[in-house]
């Protein structure tokens, strides 16, 4: 009897305490049609996108249009007093809502939440049919216009359904409860809070606001409550003004979080209506010029990475565990700073970064380039409204920005006069003060911030002089130019206008695991390259006071469907893959930025060393050391030892290794990293060729492993007697400085960068090797014409096929014939990957003539496999 007593005080008081508003998602059982199949139905959960393949596999030509999603929820009689909302975190990018066949509302923009009021819409005790069609086709009145990433469409991210007591806390107006710290020192913080009450009985409300305040610890900061008289059907805005003494402050170090809980409480019968609850942190934060970011009175160089929200074979729909990994690495990896680019992110992103400590810039999607129409702009204020109120209370983030590399594609041809193109520059300087003033207006306690690119466009139309802060986008040694240009251009930068304050909101290379070397350029996709030109701007930013920070570009490989990297379809320029696997170049930063002892080598996809014998029968192993401490005592196989001094976190070790497999352990500190390697000699790759065969990579200086096959086709070299190698030809590249080759999406392979680079014109490929009988795998591709228009079964094309034929030519072993007159272009179609495997037997080495009859020849790689003989 008693313990049935207490059970229903216990229901009571969880009853009045907990039992308002009701939040599910509605995430499961929606189906989904297109009209790019009007026939298939199926069955999805959220969050999705119809993306998530044909952007890989079609490249610029996926999918954008329209498609619905569509389900059932059933509303009982208990709801029917109730307000029922649906809220949607971001659909991709104009959404319109209908119940039971009547629109509810339109949401234009991709990357903002919004929430639709559907309470006149429902019918109680019955099942209610939700529609959402979505569009994601280019809308020129809605940015971005156009990007460097995949505008993957869908309804991608969480959908809830809130029911409210008729007396509520309003849903609509971003994060419902607006938290501001207008006064801030180490001994008070002042702290100002509204919300706005909604009254959707006929009649007055007396309803009471009870507030509390819980500090980091979980202590009570403060409490207070107000009462109000709500008038009948009617909008009521309540306010607290408080201080809290020696506030803990919120800082990357120490992310102190205050939790605000807000609950409406009915008057006459004690009922707890509606609970809200909001976190937030109290912090002040300045930029200058000379001397760059101030948090809580100390300085800051802001560190880290601008970041996508997409995955591998997830497109943009991601789990929220996805992201809060991602930022939980952005933190192990040292840094205190987010560039959220290019749009705002899933609610999660900003709740980890403030429970992480990561200092965020959060920007709309204004990329590229802006249509001059009222539309456009009406959407731009809108979108950067939903940044700032949706995201206002983190106190994570200090900038808000809303335009990157406006200039960039100028919509000019040769028919606009020169009062057009004033026109459009003009209009792109009036959106971005229309913008800037949007953002005072609204949140007057954060920095603006425009990202710009190396153009002196926006120092002589005046836009740069609009925000607080300026970030470069800046790639010296890739676009264009040499790495160590980019202290050069900041001092002119700074020199020319010294009153503002500049960050490198983007440089980095496109690098892939698969490609490794020694000889690092710019375009060839090593880890080697993307290591060397990191370093050297960290190094140049480090040498420089006055810049504020910088964010690598990118923190993981991303979407861009019309891109074409080593992986087409992907901008690679992540220090970690699409799928979050860290390239060597993360740990450069962990050794860089974080504050304990860190020891790492670099070589993490890179098992073997192909190395020249030299004349003391070693080879030469190049690894990087990253390390944070003075001194680092390297062991290398349990006996020789020698001591680093690393420069700037990175030793560059030249170790001198024979053949076979080694163990190099480096440690300092009490740190300590071991790296297992093996060594191989060039000269010796022919012995043992029917066990292991030997495989190039021709017409590159860099060892490509298939992450299929585990194969490594190793750098190419000259042919010297008793060896093998090229005999003639030469480097094939599409653009100067490029060693890229082409920079083609090639058919019919995932290894693309096996085909890209080629040599061309050759006549003879040689190897000495032993009498017997060989298997030769020659691996080509037509690098000419736009791209891979024909693909090898498109029979019905033949025009095409006679003129896309700019080479011929035959392909001989040791003077006998074994492909005739191969027209690569004209049979497989430009790009084609193509592979002719030969079967010859030898007495006297192996010579592969190539035999122009029209072009030159090309080869991509060579692979060759002894089956039988001595
Ligand atoms: C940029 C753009 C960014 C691109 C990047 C690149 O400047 O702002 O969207 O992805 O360059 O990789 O080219």
């Amino acid at each position: 009897m008693k313990s049935k007593f207490f059970l229903i005080c216990l229901i009571l008081v969880l009853g009045k305490s907990y039992g308002q508003r009701i939040i599910r998602t509605e995430n499961s059982g929606w189906t989904f049609t297109s009209s790019l199949n009007a026939e298939e139905r199926k069955v999805v959960n959220l969050p999705h996108t119809w993306n998530a393949e044909d952007a890989i596999t079609k490249g610029g030509d996926y999918y954008r249009g329209v498609a619905t999603y569509q389900k059932n929820i059933f509303v009982g009689e208990e709801w029917k007093d109730k307000r029922l909302y649906l809220k949607f975190e971001g659909v991709n990018q104009v959404a319109s809502l209908f119940l039971n066949d009547k629109l509810v509302g339109k949401h234009i923009g991709g990357y903002t939440g919004f929430v639709f009021d559907i309470s006149d819409f429902v019918t109680i005790g019955s099942n209610n049919h939700i529609r959402l069609e979505c569009d994601n086709s280019y809308n020129a009145d809605v940015p971005p216009l156009s990007a460097d990433f995949t505008f993957y469409g869908g309804a991608y991210r969480d959908v809830y359904l809130v029911v409210t007591n008729p007396v509520h806390f309003s849903l609509e107006d971003g994060a419902g409860l607006l938290i501001r710290t207008p006064e801030l020192s180490e001994n008070n913080a002042k702290v100002h809070l509204t919300s706005n009450v909604k009254n959707y009985l006929p009649k007055q409300a007396n309803v009471m606001a009870d507030l509390t305040i819980f500090s980091p610890d979980n202590k009570i900061a403060y409490s207070g409550s107000k009462s109000l008289n709500l008038a009948g059907t009617d909008v009521n805005k309540v306010d607290f003004e408080f201080n809290v003494d020696n506030p803990d402050l919120w800082s990357p170090e120490s992310p102190n979080l205050y939790r605000a809980e807000l609950k409406l409480i009915d008057m006459g019968t004690q009922d707890t209506l509606d609970a809200v609850s909001e976190d937030f942190g109290c912090r002040w934060f300045s930029v200058d010029p000379e001397k760059g970011f101030f948090l809580n009175g100390k300085a800051y160089r802001l560190m880290g990475v601008s970041r996508h929200q997409d995955y591998a074979g997830l497109g943009n729909a991601l789990p929220n565990k996805i992201h809060e990994t991602d930022l939980k690495m952005i933190k192990d990896m040292g840094s205190n700073f987010i560039r959220l680019a290019h749009y705002p992110q899933d609610p999660a992103v900003y709740e980890w970064c403030d429970k992480l400590g990561i200092i965020v810039w959060s920007e709309i999607p204004i990329v590229n380039q802006i249509t001059e129409s009222p539309s456009f702009f009406e959407n731009c204020l809108q979108m950067q409204k939903e940044n700032v109120l949706q995201n206002i209370n983190h106190p994570s983030v200090m900038m808000w920005g809303y335009m990157n590399e406006v200039f960039l594609r100028l919509p000019f041809n040769r028919q606009t006069t020169q009062q057009e193109k004033d026109k459009y520059v003009e209009a792109a300087v009036e959106l971005a003060r229309q913008l800037n003033q949007e953002t005072k207006d609204l949140d007057p306690s954060r920095l603006t911030v425009m990202a710009l690119h190396q153009s002196q466009l926006y120092n002589t139309s005046g836009i740069a002089d609009i925000p607080d802060i300026i970030g470069w986008n800046l790639y010296m040694g890739w676009y264009g130019g040499k790495m160590e240009q980019l202290g050069e251009f900041l001092d002119k930068e700074h020199r020319e206008h010294p009153k503002r304050p500049v960050l490198i909101s983007e440089y980095g290379p496109g690098a892939d695991i698969r490609i490794q070397t020694d000889n690092p350029y710019a375009w060839d996709y090593s880890e080697a390259y993307q290591i060397d030109m990191h370093a050297s701007y960290v190094d140049q930013v480090f040498e420089r006071p006055y810049v504020v920070g910088m964010a690598a570009w990118n923190f993981a490989d991303f979407g861009s469907a019309s891109r074409v990297d080593a992986i087409p379809a992907i901008n690679q320029k992540g220090l970690l893959t699409f799928d979050r696997i860290p390239k060597d170049i993360y740990y450069y930063y962990q050794s860089r930025l974080l504050q304990k002892p860190f020891v790492y080598l670099s070589g993490e996809h890179r098992q073997t060393y192909y190395c020249k014998e030299d004349s003391t029968g070693m080879g030469t192993v190049n690894l990087y050391l990253f390390s944070n401490c003075e001194n680092v005592h390297l062991v290398i196989d349990g006996k020789d030892e020698f001591t680093t001094v690393p420069e700037n976190g990175v030793s560059r070790l030249k170790l001198q290794l024979d053949e076979g497999t080694h163990t190099v352990t480096a440690s300092a500190d009490g740190e300590s990293f071991s790296r297992q390697l093996d060594v191989k000699f060039r000269s010796n790759l022919l012995n043992g060729i029917d066990i292991e065969p030997l495989a190039v990579n021709v017409g590159s200086l860099c060892d490509f492993t298939s992450d299929i096959t585990n194969e490594t086709w190793i750098a190419d070299q000259p042919y010297t007697a008793g060896g093998w190698g090229y005999v003639d030809g030469e480097v094939y590249q599409k653009s100067r400085g490029r060693v890229q080759g082409t920079d083609q999406d090639i058919k019919g392979t995932s290894e693309d960068p096996l085909y890209q680079t080629m040599r061309e014109g050759l006549t003879n490929y040689r190897f000495d090797v032993k009498p017997g009988v060989y298997r030769i795998s020659l691996l080509m591709t037509d690098p000419n014409g736009a791209s891979g228009e024909r693909l090898v079964y498109d029979l019905g094309q033949n025009q095409n096929m006679s003129k896309s034929s700019q080479r011929r030519f035959n392909i001989l072993v040791n003077g006998k014939p074994v492909s005739n007159k191969l027209d690569l272009a004209g049979t497989y179609g430009y790009n084609y990957g193509v592979n002719l495997d030969f079967v010859v037997e030898t007495r006297d080495g192996i010579n592969i003539q190539f035999e122009s009859i029209e072009g030159k020849p090309v080869l991509s790689a060579i692979r060759i496999k002894k089956e039988s003989g001595q």
